[in-house]
């Protein structure tokens, strides 16, 4: 490792390497890791009055006094001239790194004997904490130095980072990093929500939902996740995963209900890549899934954003056998042309229309008219965001083809989706009817 010749610390290279490292060493362990940043205040004036003897002599002292506090795994480096950091891997809680830092300024209290002149070592800390604070190295580093300015500035000797002050922007910073290890790290996972056609009450397929259970944030919802992976360029391989995962756990269903399709939603980005098409029939090719099984669900917005485009992506994927669905139907602003020139095989009216149907005449007109004009130009309809039996019957009497929603079931993990096919009925005015568990699926042991 280099050092600094003075102190014999590591230097500011080093210290990034071994701050990178230890931040995914904590995300990994899912401990804490702190972080102290030290800035020894009018240094150059002390240079200045005592020369650079004295100077130099102040700064191996510091160094000292930095490592009597460092425990065995700690790493103590020099940033800079005047400025020291304190790596603290493990910390039993957040607390221990300001007890670390409270420790530090009680041995500066101890004037400094320098060129016969007794002298107090003044300085200022910053701490934050990973990844309480941030789970990029970099962006730690940034808080720490971020709480130090406000140390300064307030006139204390260490402020610990205040996460009430975290910006939007460095959320999204942290999310971004968070997630290129979700991927790596198999924290995604895909929950489906079964779809039934509407007349004969039986599963037809299911929508597959990503969740992200992130060990720090708990279970995410792509509402959240998907903005930022778009940004990044993530979503590419995050859209391939979901792909890949829905075909492959869908070879699992049972087939008592004849043969199910499997939705995946598709980003406005990912509709937009010149490669989606490969990309798709290559998850086709490993799965050797036949290719009317998958529907690719874009959402109305997405593919108004530019029409000429979309349409032409759409009747690549389809020549592949794919189906698409335009999700969120009715929200977008789109013109009735629409129903003519969009090659899509399915319409999904959003739950906003549907929702409301019993208690709203108007949302029931437009619901009825979307079906009757989507089945004109050849095209179902899937009624999402259905919630209770009258919701369910009504579209029933307007002749929707399928119907999606918690009165059926919410989404759920792929087990536990398996199970439930399983055990499926019928439906009742209260909702589905399942079957007794058997024991084999009650010893089941529970993933968590
Ligand atoms: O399941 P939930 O309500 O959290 O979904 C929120 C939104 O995220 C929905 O609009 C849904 O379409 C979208 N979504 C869910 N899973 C995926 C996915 O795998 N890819 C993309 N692009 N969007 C998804
Ligand atoms: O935009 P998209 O249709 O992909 O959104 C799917 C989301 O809608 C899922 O996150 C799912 O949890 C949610 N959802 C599914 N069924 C219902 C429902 O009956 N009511 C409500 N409020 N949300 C639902
Ligand atoms: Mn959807």
């Amino acid at each position: 490792m280099i050092e600094d010749k003075l102190t014999k610390l590591q230097d500011r290279g080093a210290f990034m390497v071994r701050l990178k490292r230890q931040c995914e060493q904590a995300l990994n362990m899912g401990s804490l890791m702190g972080l102290i940043v030290v800035d020894v205040r009018r240094f150059s004036h002390i240079n200045q009055a005592f020369g650079f003897k004295a100077g130099d002599a102040l700064l191996v002292h510091f160094a000292k006094l930095l490592g009597g506090i460092a425990r065995k795994r700690d790493l103590v480096a020099r940033l800079g001239d005047d400025e020291f950091a304190l790596i603290l891997p493990s910390l039993m809680n957040e607390g221990h790194a300001v007890l670390a830092a409270a420790k530090l300024f009680r041995e500066l209290e101890v004037p400094l004997e320098v060129g016969g002149q007794q002298i107090r070592i003044k300085a200022h800390a910053g701490i934050a904490v990973c990844p309480r604070h941030a789970s990029h190295f970099e962006q730690l580093l940034n808080k720490a130095q971020a709480a130090l300015v406000q140390a300064r500035s307030r006139g204390e000797s260490y402020v610990l980072f205040d996460s009430e002050d975290t910006n939007r922007e460095e959320n999204a910073a942290d999310l971004e990093f968070e997630l290129e290890n979700a991927i790596a790290g198999g924290e995604f996972e895909l929950f489906y929500q079964p779809q039934f056609d509407v007349k004969s009450m039986k599963p037809v397929g299911a929508e597959a939902l990503m969740r992200w259970q992130s060990p720090f944030r708990g279970a995410v919802s792509p509402d959240e996740f998907i903005e930022v992976a778009e940004q990044t360029g993530l979503i590419t391989r995050m859209t391939q995963w979901a792909i890949n995962t829905a075909l492959r756990e869908a070879k699992e269903w049972p087939t008592r209900f004849g043969k199910q399709s499997i939705a995946v939603n598709l980003s406005a980005v990912s509709l937009r890549d010149p490669n989606i098409i490969d990309l798709v029939n290559g998850c086709m090719a490993i799965w050797e899934s036949s290719a009317d099984a998958l529907v690719l669900e874009v959402t109305e917005t997405s593919a108004m954003a530019d029409p000429k485009a979309s349409f032409q992506t759409f009747k690549q994927l389809k020549e592949s056998g794919v189906r698409i669905s335009l999700d969120d139907f009715g929200t977008g602003y789109s013109s009735l042309v629409y129903f003519r020139d969009v090659p899509a095989d399915e319409l999904k009216l959003d739950r906003i229309f549907v929702s409301r149907m019993v208690e709203n005449k108007a949302d029931l007109h437009i619901a009825t008219l979307v079906v009757q004009l989507a089945h004109r130009f050849g095209m179902k309809v899937v009624a999402e965001g259905v919630e209770d039996a009258k919701t369910y019957e009504l579209l029933a009497r307007i002749g929707c083809d399928f119907a999606q929603g918690y009165f059926i079931s919410k989404p759920m993990r792929h087990r536990d989706y398996i199970d439930w096919l399983n055990r499926y009925e019928g439906l009742t005015k209260k909702g589905p009817r399942l079957s007794a568990p058997t024991r084999s699926q009650n010893k089941k042991p529970e993933l968590t």
